[in-house]
């Protein structure tokens, strides 16, 4: 296995977590490296199933290591409301398990109420963030005028950096939204106390990792949100705010490109996107209902009900490029069961011309009509399929089709939530 990084590559939700914790099972640590607890990556162990927001999906193994990246925004609130969560689920996670770098950057509540406060003044041009904070806390990174982790463990400092970062908040909140200011006060007060509990679990990342891949252990690398949500590769402006390619890896954990050995892309056998923006094989009719009711598509952080649509293979032939994929891993193939004829995107109509991939620019995108292959479906019901050879020949076709467009292979099928509805190929 050596190191993999782990991304979706259509608009998130591809499963991700699923297929990390049970990769972890052959891995030294795990680590994220982007995005925050705008994530929601789904585990199903043992019939019980847990949401981890900012915690690697590799922390249910007891044994392994799981680390937060520099590049990764951190709510400390989430994170110690998921770690009691772990705690009841009966999973105790100690600083010897966790290691959170200190150089990532802290969500703070104005970063929060800014998210809120863009998207209502936005209007029916809203992104349709996950209202977590995200797009603000990376703003303040690029800014230079962010609070990052050892910022917490030092009260001189923090105040200081709090104190000229509110002055401009409250400035904004007053004057453009009409807005409460906050008070420094209290949030110091509570921050600088997030800062205490986290103490023992900040460390340097980078240098962890570098130990780990010196001794030849294996590392995972388990990106958020879907190639296509990228900030600079994705349907810009209806994007996350970090970098959710392969290579953000890199610079998130602070890794050079040349430990990297695998790139595996999970991708869902449709397509789902959650918020607004382009997607050109959605469905708005009884079809996409039935996916998004037998694929339970609801957001695994805000509960919003998640739009539905055919396979799009223009989109992850673009991401095997941008993300320099070795090989795939389909997820939910079983939703598809019972659908007498599936559809499949392999090239769009935009403007009179045809097109191979999707354009960079929005309002084409927005012009691109679909052009579908069809594929007889199948009847038979796949959630206790081991064995590739022991799926139904229409569901053989659908993924040696996939496989030929895309000209990756395949190494899991995915047939069920459970960590143990797979099927393993490689
Ligand atoms: P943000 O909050 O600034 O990152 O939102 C910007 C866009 O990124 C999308 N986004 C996501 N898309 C899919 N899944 C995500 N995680 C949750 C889940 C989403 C949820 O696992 O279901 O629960 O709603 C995720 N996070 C961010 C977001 O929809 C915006 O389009
Ligand atoms: P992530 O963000 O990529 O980790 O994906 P989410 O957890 O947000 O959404 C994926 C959803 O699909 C979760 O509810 C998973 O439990 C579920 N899931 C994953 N793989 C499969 C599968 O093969 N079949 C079915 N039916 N559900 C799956
Ligand atoms: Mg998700």
């Amino acid at each position: 296995m050596a190191t993999v990084v782990v991304v979706g590559v259509q608009w998130g939700d591809e499963g991700k977590g699923k297929v990390v914790d049970l990769l972890t099972g052959d891995a030294h640590c795990v680590v994220r490296f982007q995005g925050g607890n705008n994530a929601g990556h789904t585990l199903v162990v043992g019939g019980r199933k847990i949401i981890l927001h900012l915690t690697p999906s590799g922390i249910l193994h007891s044994d392994k290591v799981c680390m937060i990246g520099n590049g990764v925004v951190v709510d400390p609130g989430v994170l110690w409301h998921e770690l009691d969560r772990l705690k009841e689920f009966g999973m105790e996670v100690t600083p010897d398990r966790l290691v959170v770098s200190a150089y990532a950057h802290v969500i703070m509540p104005y970063h929060r109420l800014l998210d809120a406060a863009r998207e209502a003044k936005k209007g029916a041009s809203k992104i349709g963030t996950t209202g977590r904070g995200i797009g603000p806390c990376y703003e303040d990174k690029a800014a230079r005028s962010g609070i990052r982790v050892h910022h917490l463990l030092d009260e001189r400092v923090f105040r200081e950096r709090l104190d000229r970062v509110l002055e401009e908040k409250n400035f904004m909140f007053r004057h453009y939204f009409g807005q409460e200011p906050l008070d420094a006060d209290a949030v110091a007060e509570e921050y600088l106390e997030y800062g205490r509990k986290l103490a023992p679990f900040v460390g340097d990342v980078s240098a962890r990792l570098q130990e780990a891949v010196e001794s030849g252990r294996n590392v995972l690398f388990e990106g958020a949100q879907g190639t296509h949500l990228d900030i600079d590769h994705g349907t810009y402006p209806f994007v996350t705010s970090s970098n959710t390619v392969a290579g953000s890896a890199c610079c998130g954990a602070g890794i050079g490109p040349t430990r990297i050995d695998h790139v595996l892309g999970i991708l869902k056998a449709y397509t789902t996107r959650v918020g607004a923006g382009p997607f050109p094989t959605e469905l708005t009719d009884p079809t996409g209902e039935r996916i998004r009711e037998c694929g339970a598509e609801f957001g695994s952080t805000t509960g919003r009900p998640r739009r539905c649509g055919w396979l799009d293979l223009c989109v992850v032939k673009d991401s095997a490029r941008l993300n320099g994929l070795t090989s795939l891993a389909i997820t939910k193939l079983d939703v598809l069961t019972g659908l007498p004829t599936l559809k499949v995107a392999v090239g769009y109509r935009c403007d009179g011309r045809d097109l191979d991939g999707l354009p960079q620019e929005v309002d084409r995108v927005e012009r691109c009509e679909p052009v579908y292959e069809e594929f007889p479906g199948w009847e038979e019901d796949i959630r206790g399929v081991r064995r590739l050879e022991d799926l139904p020949q229409n569901a053989k076709n659908y993924l040696r089709a996939l496989e030929d467009f895309v000209g990756l292979p395949l190494s899991i099928i995915s047939v069920g939530p459970g960590r143990e509805e797979t099927i393993v190929l490689s």
